[in-house]
């Protein structure tokens, strides 16, 4: 690896999603997300979703870091790193407020006009997600979510009117974030996150998700195709919750069980990538006789709107072992792995994971792949001077760059680019805080919103400017 770099054309960049850093959750029309109505939770304490914002709750989403009147100050800040591509969301709520609209919002579409320029001034490419975590709240009162057929077309909408807007500004789109983390429909939390699913007493869950994300997925693979009639230059790709699932020991009935939860995990990108259903799934749902609406005209859709790359998030591994049954319920079966370490908030860190990761969509899709969130959340102290010595951080990203060099100079493995989350510290999705921090850049606010707000360059954020500026040369 001695002195190797990176290809010239490596996209390095960072990644946010709107809802966790805009803030401004009002301005210009802006209608409440899901993420609206999510409180402050900790490591271990769930956010409380509420009926509507209710007085007396505290909503870190409602400020972010103000991104929303920050951004130059900020894009400068990436600039000055020499990012290539900034990975953000549209907040689906600035351009349809209430998500069911005919007609689209004008000052949100003009927001991200304005974002995208200042982006593309420094030569950063924007890289985009359509629907993370932040679907319109209205829709979950008024339909249920995704449970209902009509939200295909309410998104195909939202993305019809942003790929021609920014068609000559964007070129490489997502659909939905995590698409796959509802796995782990169980806990509610990621249901509600990724579908809008607020589950009744008695409701089959399971069969819930498994509807929500089947109209999702019709949803995804009809935007792939609009989006390619509007500009046959886009590069459309899934978004992809990678958490490589490893048998506990070489006991056969363990490795049978961890590749069912592996398939559990990652059938949502055989479907973006395949265009089918893989046939234990649907063997499954006859199985337990869910009787899903699944007509032949959607099968028709999800073969004719493949992705054109796989985007994935990496930031830990699970393990498994066999529970007697062939059906992997992912908040309770994973277990502690004894040879990789875990992070404050419990996640596994694992670097090699990410190499092994990289070779598993590759041999399974042949596809370009785009790692689109990687990072470790931490506590940062801001020393007196305004220093923030993160080497834990520089630490944990040297790993993993190396490992994805490995993949890609040795293995050969095609990857575009490379956006680490959470470039600027903003709002954790899974417990709202601010003080789980991701960023090269620090922002002076706490868990409850207060401080300054300015910014403060971490040692990581001089790290990665020297990372790109050698484009990898000496990650060894
Ligand atoms: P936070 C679970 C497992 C892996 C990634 O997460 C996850 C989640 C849900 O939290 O989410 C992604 O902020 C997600 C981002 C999120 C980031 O990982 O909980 O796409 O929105 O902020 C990190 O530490």
């Amino acid at each position: 690896m001695d002195k190797q770099e990176f290809p010239q054309d490596f996209m390095w960049g960072g990644a946010v999603a709107a809802h966790q850093l805009e803030g401004a959750y009002q301005a210009g029309g802006k209608g409440l997300s899901i993420a609206d109505v999510m409180t402050l939770g900790s490591h271990g304490v769930p956010r409380k979703i509420t009926d509507g914002v209710v007085d007396g709750e505290y909503y870190p989403n409602h400020n972010g870091i103000d991104f929303y009147h920050r951004y130059k100050e900020d894009i400068k800040l990436f600039a000055e790193m020499g990012f290539k591509c900034f990975r953000t969301s549209i907040a689906w709520t600035r351009v349809f407020p209430n998500g069911d609209e005919a007609e689209p919002n004008e000052a949100g579409l003009q927001f991200y006009d304005d974002l995208f320029d200042e982006c593309l001034k420094y030569d950063i490419q924007p890289v985009v997600t359509l629907s993370h975590f932040e679907m319109p709240y209205h829709l979950v009162q008024q339909y249920g979510g995704w449970r209902d057929r009509k939200l295909i077309d309410f998104f195909t909408n939202f993305a019809t009117v942003c790929f021609k807007r920014y068609q000559h500004k964007v070129k490489y789109w997502m659909t939905f974030n995590e698409i796959n983390n509802q796995t782990n429909y169980e806990d509610g939390g990621s249901a509600y996150t990724d579908s809008g699913l607020l589950f009744k007493p008695g409701e089959d869950k399971e069969k819930g998700m498994y509807q929500a994300a089947h109209y999702e997925l019709v949803a995804s693979a009809k935007a792939v195709q609009i989006g390619h009639q509007i500009n046959p230059d886009f590069e459309i790709g899934s978004m992809i919750a990678m958490c490589p699932i490893y048998p506990l020991t070489s006991k056969p009935a363990d490795i049978l069980f961890a590749q069912r939860a592996m398939q559990t995990r990652l059938w949502f990108s055989d479907v973006h990538a395949n265009g089918f259903y893989p046939q234990w799934l649907l063997n499954h749902f006859d199985r337990k006789q869910f009787n899903l609406d699944m007509t032949t005209e959607d099968m028709a859709i999800l073969k004719a709107g493949k992705v054109d790359y796989i985007g994935f998030s990496y930031y830990m591994s699970f393990a498994v072992q066999d529970t007697g049954k062939l059906e992997y319920h992912e908040n309770q079966d994973r277990v502690a792995n004894p040879y990789v370490e875990a992070s404050e908030w419990g996640w596994q860190v694992d670097p090699i994971g990410l190499r092994y990761a990289l070779n598993w969509f590759t041999d399974r899709y042949h596809l370009p792949l785009f790692i689109v969130e990687n990072g470790l959340g931490a506590i940062d102290e801001k020393t007196a001077d305004n220093q923030i010595h993160d080497d834990y951080r520089i630490n944990y990203l040297h790993d993993h760059i190396l490992q994805m060099k490995k993949a890609v100079l040795e293995d050969g493995v095609q990857l575009l680019g490379y956006t680490p989350w959470g470039c600027i510290d903003l709002v954790a999705a899974s417990t709202g805080q601010m003080s789980k921090r991701y960023g090269f850049i620090y922002v002076d606010v706490d868990d409850y919103g207060q401080g300054t707000g300015n910014r403060y360059r971490k040692d990581s954020f001089y790290w990665y400017r020297d990372m790109i500026a050698t484009n990898g040369a000496e990650i060894n």
